[in-house]
């Protein structure tokens, strides 16, 4: 079925009946403009004006000469990038996709820098989140570009529709959880493959089981991307790692990005330990 997906964010844009109903057909929408200008120049100046934050990197994926950094942390914080995934427009929007109060389950920014960056396999987020006890596939992530994302440096790739097939079997993958690949060969002859290409500060809404991967960033530009998950009130997961169970998380207006000058108190952040790889409850 074909529908739109992609909205232009403004400060009148809401979640509408046919927003709603988009996300609930295709698994995602794409909201362009999210972050403009002067919201991601402080956000890429708190990522890198000091070691805040890249003191926190570890190695997420190794591919022969290939690699993906990775930062994530639970709890957003107080931070500019605490404000971005408190804020209205991604954790408020993500809020009424899911159809209930969410809360902060992650936040994570994935370095893949050009002509090095290593591809995720396709893989649906509840594969492994499913793994840490939440019940429900009520969950989802806000991908923000940080850079402009292309095919040719890594933009994401989604099966359309694809969360409708529920959850698969996953295993390892170079290091990743990726779907049960015949599956996903069968799959992607009845879903849609789609390039997500985006601006820098456009944001792709997708549901924790649209099926997704990313290829080899070859290319002479950087890809990193900042990735806020929500995972719904109601979903309070059983066990309480590697991410939180149910915290309230305190919204802000979308004007308290601009106004914030916190760039390198991360109080209220927690890390993910370097060294820390997907963890099985059993692990
Ligand atoms: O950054 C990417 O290309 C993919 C990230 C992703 O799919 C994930 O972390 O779940």
């Amino acid at each position: 079925m074909s529908c739109q997906t992609e909205y232009i964010f403004s400060d009148t844009f809401e979640v509408t009946d046919d927003v709603k109903r988009a996300f609930d057909e295709t698994g995602y929408i794409l909201l362009k403009d999210v972050l403009d200008k002067d919201e991601l120049s402080k956000v890429e100046h708190t990522l890198t004006g000091s070691d805040a934050i890249t003191k926190h990197m570890y190695l997420d994926t190794h591919d022969g000469d290939r690699r993906t950094d990775k930062v994530m942390w639970s709890f957003p914080g107080n931070d500019v990038t605490g404000m971005v995934a408190r804020s209205e427009k991604i954790a408020g929007t993500m809020e009424k996709l899911l159809g209930g109060e969410v809360y902060h389950y992650h936040t994570k920014l994935m370095m893949k820098d050009a002509g090095t960056g290593a591809r995720s396999v396709w893989h649906q987020d509840y594969g492994y989140w499913y793994l840490y006890g939440n019940l429900f596939p009520d969950m989802g992530t806000v991908f923000i570009a940080l850079d402009p994302c292309t095919r040719d440096n890594s933009c994401l790739q989604v099966l359309r529709g694809s969360h409708k097939c529920g959850r698969l079997d996953h295993h390892r993958v170079i290091g990743q959880m990726g779907c049960d690949e015949e599956r996903t060969q069968q799959i992607k002859e009845q879903c849609q493959l789609e390039y997500i290409e985006m601006d820098a500060g456009d944001a792709l809404y997708f549901h924790c089981n649209l099926i997704h991967s990313s290829s080899d960033n070859t290319s002479t530009k950087r890809r990193w991307a900042f990735l806020t998950a929500y995972n719904r009130a109601s979903n309070n997961p059983t066990i309480d790692r590697p991410h939180p169970q149910y915290t309230k998380l305190h919204k802000v207006s979308n004007s308290a990005i601009k106004s914030c000058t916190n760039y390198t108190d991360m109080e209220g952040k927690r890390f993910m330990n370097p060294g820390y790889k997907t963890i099985l409850p059993n692990s």
